[in-house]
């Protein structure tokens, strides 16, 4: 009997479960399995950190700004550091993207296969009072030769070609949800032992729901097909449900079935999330789910990114739910293509002014 083929039961430790899906690939070198426990070993300090910071002097601004221009607090500083050092001494990693630096980070690790894109506490506004936080994480394979550093190219790579991908959602319990293309396993953290346990194998999400996410602060300057689709959304009479962490509203989503959406509006013309650190691994694991992610008229993944901290519209959860709000996008598209160019003004009339 093939042990390895047969489902792992709920209440394997993630190591364990990391260690049996890598002996399904016989050629598997075990890297990608050490990065994988690399990220859990970091996740359990930050979360040891998050739960002392009402404790201790490091909730709150830090007083600098990360590249977005946003205050950093001192938790996404602290967060920062741990998971770059973890993925640094692991060795498996040449470059890294992380929302709070600038540039790609060289971890001068030359011969690490593998390129990370992280967010390493997100909804930070959320930190000093003791709502859900998260870390997201994607993990892609070097394109560049080893043996020098990484490059653009290794990070700028289209969601599609990620081999794994998660997040770690500090909340009511910590879980740590990942994929790397074989279906989504949930792990719950269980304090005492220190050890993250299977919870949530298999996790499929409904095709429908009736759940909305969005931050509708912002309705005024929301485009006319995703001021429709709220309205639909509305007359469904479905629930309204925003924390403003996007990893807790993702994860809510995903497990009961619904829709987040970040679009364009008047203050982030692109949208607010960025492509490579939080819609795409969180596009990978919903599609991975059985949902879907897209930006209003096209795939996540399919996306081609041009800078590290690009930003994308985002809408993401149920299946059914993403293709009406895309189809009330492509009916606003098609009514502005169809809207009758204005009528000249009459030569005389400008004359006459
Ligand atoms: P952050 O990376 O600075 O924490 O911002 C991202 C967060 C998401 O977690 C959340 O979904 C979104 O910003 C909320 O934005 P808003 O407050 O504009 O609704
Ligand atoms: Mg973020």
């Amino acid at each position: 009997m093939d042990h390895n083929k047969l489902a792992l039961p709920v209440g394997t430790t993630l190591d364990r479960f990391i260690m049996r899906k890598q002996e399904d690939f016989p050629y598997a070198t075990g890297e990608l399995s050490q990065l994988l426990r690399d990220i859990a070993l970091a996740a359990k300090i930050v979360n040891r950190e998050i739960n002392r910071s009402g404790l201790i002097d490091i909730a709150g601004a830090y007083g600098s700004q990360n590249v977005q221009g946003e205050d950093q607090q001192k938790l996404d500083v602290i967060a920062n550091i741990r998971f770059i050092r973890a993925l640094r001494n692991g060795g498996e990693v040449c470059t890294i993207i992380s929302e709070e630096d600038d540039e790609m980070i060289q971890t001068g690790n030359n011969q690490g296969k593998y390129v990370v894109a992280i967010d390493p506490l997100d909804g930070s506004s959320n930190i000093d009072v003791n709502v859900s936080i998260g870390t997201i994480f994607s993990i892609y394979r070097r394109v560049s030769p080893t043996g020098r550093e990484g490059t653009a190219a290794d990070c700028l790579q289209p969601g599609t070609h990620q081999v794994a991908a998660g997040y770690v959602i500090y909340g009511s319990s910590t879980m740590l949800v990942y994929t790397t293309g074989n279906g989504v396993n949930g792990f719950t953290y269980e304090h005492s032992l220190g050890e993250f346990f299977l919870s949530h194998p298999d996790i499929i999400t409904p095709k429908t729901g009736a759940i909305y996410s969005i931050n509708e602060g912002s309705s005024d300057s929301f485009s006319p097909g995703v001021a429709a689709f709220v309205q639909h959304c509305k007359d469904q009479q479905f629930s309204a449900r925003y924390i403003g962490s996007l990893v807790a509203d993702f994860h809510r989503n995903l497990l009961k079935g619904g829709i987040y959406v970040y679009p364009a509006t008047a203050k982030n013309k692109s949208g607010k999330l960025r492509l490579m650190y939080e819609c795409n691994p969180l596009a990978f694991i919903v599609e991975q789910a059985g949902g879907k992610s897209s930006n209003g008229t096209r795939r996540t993944m399919e996306i081609e990114p041009q800078i590290p901290h690009e930003r994308c519209p985002f809408f993401i959860g149920s299946k059914e739910l993403v293709e009406k709000a895309e189809s009330f996008i492509a009916n606003d598209k098609e009514a502005c293509d169809h809207t009758p160019a204005p009528e000249p003004t009459p030569k005389k009339a400008v004359a006459a002014k």
